[in-house]
């Protein structure tokens, strides 16, 4: 496997390790859960074309979609707005150009409303990002972008196929910026209420970035969440991060490829990224490991997993870190495992989730002429959330505090189904792998028959009062 992890620049990681703390994820996390379902998560929604119309013909349509209450509760709150923007010193010319004739876009709240239906298995959200398409395209890209993407490596540390599977991840390549007005679509999400204070906040920034004549407010787009440009950032994540990287002074992240790159590898060298260590590598666990080490929580030093038996899945030696090391199985024992290091850890705080930290490691591997996945997938099948909420709603029930079901599998799920698992003999991965919740189904059922839950379900209201 060719080493794509670069050579080391150590000062770059220690000045950025102070850093650490203090980095905001590039995209919209605010809901502080990862991110498992994430259709067209770009943005690129072709709507009616309305970007490329006039404002004025746009801003018509969009109240011809909206019901006209709505509209006013919204005019009153951004006339409110304005008077605060102007208080913090956003030009006036600025206000008029992002928000005069702007109107809650449905689109924009119908995607923010949209609850994740399954958890997509590892294998499935690997399969449909990292393609033999995507790695083709990304090593042509990077042939034609030599002289950039050598420079981003010589100067922040950052291998040159880590910044590339970000772009391929992202926009694919720049192709998928997103086409949603973004003043419009942060106002939207600022008005709606659900998490108000944060996108107020960036809506904010997104008048300061065209107050200082980054861009202007008709070419300000991106996606629906308010992720611009060739890496999707932020506009709170391009105040703190984005450089201009081709010297003209300006900061484009949708045209200037120089700038969107310089900004992503500034962004990752100050969220503390360790030059010359790798994100993660694939390993093969040995006969009878013991799975309950196998979380992310769980740091060893490299050579202790290398006395456990772990070792490199192609037959190469295991990375030498600076610091400790876990294993993951993303697809639960049965699946690929990996080992993660520190630049994982850099890479989550882009994206908190485990799966897309992955695919920008697996994509970066593969764009370095290295191998796909040696270990089969794991159990399939994709996990409907309905299944999920049952699965918590019956561990909380047997006495596995799962906390409120709510279909989304976060620490306490784990760590309640992997007490299930030690309690009944199964390997403790913590995946709610189908196999899994059939055995804790019928777990239940038995339990509930032998009337030791330790919870009685939830009562059944609206039947009859009284039966005869
Ligand atoms: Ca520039």
């Amino acid at each position: 496997m060719a080493n794509w992890f670069g050579t080391g620049k150590k000062s770059i990681s220690v000045i950025a390790s102070a850093a650490k703390q203090t980095v905001v994820p590039v995209k919209s996390t605010a809901s502080g859960s990862p991110r498992r379902f994430t259709p067209r998560e770009d943005g690129s929604v072709r709507f009616l074309g309305l970007c490329v119309l006039a404002p004025v013909v746009w801003a018509f349509l969009l109240l011809a979609a909206f019901p006209a209450q709505a509209q006013t509760g919204f005019d009153e709150w951004l006339a409110a707005f304005r008077q605060d923007a102007a208080a913090q010193g956003i030009s006036a010319a600025t206000l008029d150009s992002a928000l005069t004739g702007i109107a809650p876009v449905e689109r924009v709240t119908e995607l923010d409303q949209r609850q994740p239906e399954f958890l997509q298995p590892f294998a499935d959200y690997l399969g449909q990002r990292v393609t033999v398409r995507r790695v083709e395209l990304g090593q042509a890209l990077l042939a034609e972008h030599a002289a950039l993407f050598d420079g981003l490596e010589q100067q922040y540390g950052i291998p040159k196929v880590v910044l590339a599977a970000f772009w391929g991840l992202e926009t694919n390549y720049g192709s998928t910026p997103g086409s949603l007005n973004i003043p419009a679509s942060l106002a939207t999400l600022a008005f709606d209420g659900r998490r108000s204070e944060f996108f107020r906040g960036q809506l904010l920034d997104a008048l300061r970035i065209i107050d200082a004549g980054h861009i202007d407010a008709i070419g300000m787009k991106g996606s629906w969440a308010g992720a611009m440009g060739h890496m999707q950032f932020m506009p709170s994540t391009f105040r703190a991060y984005a450089v201009d990287g081709d010297g003209d002074a300006r900061i484009d992240l949708w045209q200037s490829l120089p700038d969107a790159m310089h900004s992503a590898a500034n962004y990752l060298s100050r969220a503390g990224w360790r030059a010359g260590e790798p994100v993660a590598i694939e390993v093969i666990l040995p006969e009878g490991f013991d799975w309950r080490h196998a979380r992310i929580g769980h740091r060893l030093p490299v050579a202790e997993w290398a006395e456990l038996g772990v070792r490199a899945a192609d037959g190469g030696t295991l990375p030498g870190v600076v610091g400790r090391a876990a294993v993951v199985l993303p697809q639960g024992w049965q699946g690929p495992a990996f080992m993660v290091f520190d630049n994982f850890d850099v890479v989550m705080q882009w994206n908190r989730s485990v799966n897309y930290a992955l695919a920008v490691s697996q994509l970066a591997q593969q764009l370095a002429g290295g191998c796909a996945l040696i270990s089969p997938p794991g159990e399939a099948g994709a996990l409907a959330a309905v299944q999920l909420k049952a699965l918590q709603q019956a561990l909380n029930e047997m006495g596995y505090d799962a906390g409120t079901p709510d279909g989304l599998i976060g620490p306490l799920t784990q760590t309640a189904l992997r007490r299930y698992q030690a309690a009944h003999g199964l390997p403790v991965d913590g995946y709610p792998a189908p196999s899994v919740i059939g055995h804790v189904q019928q777990a239940h059922a038995e339990a509930r028959a032998a009337g030791r839950l330790t919870l009685t379900p939830e009562p059944t209201f609206g039947g009859p009062a009284t039966q005869p």
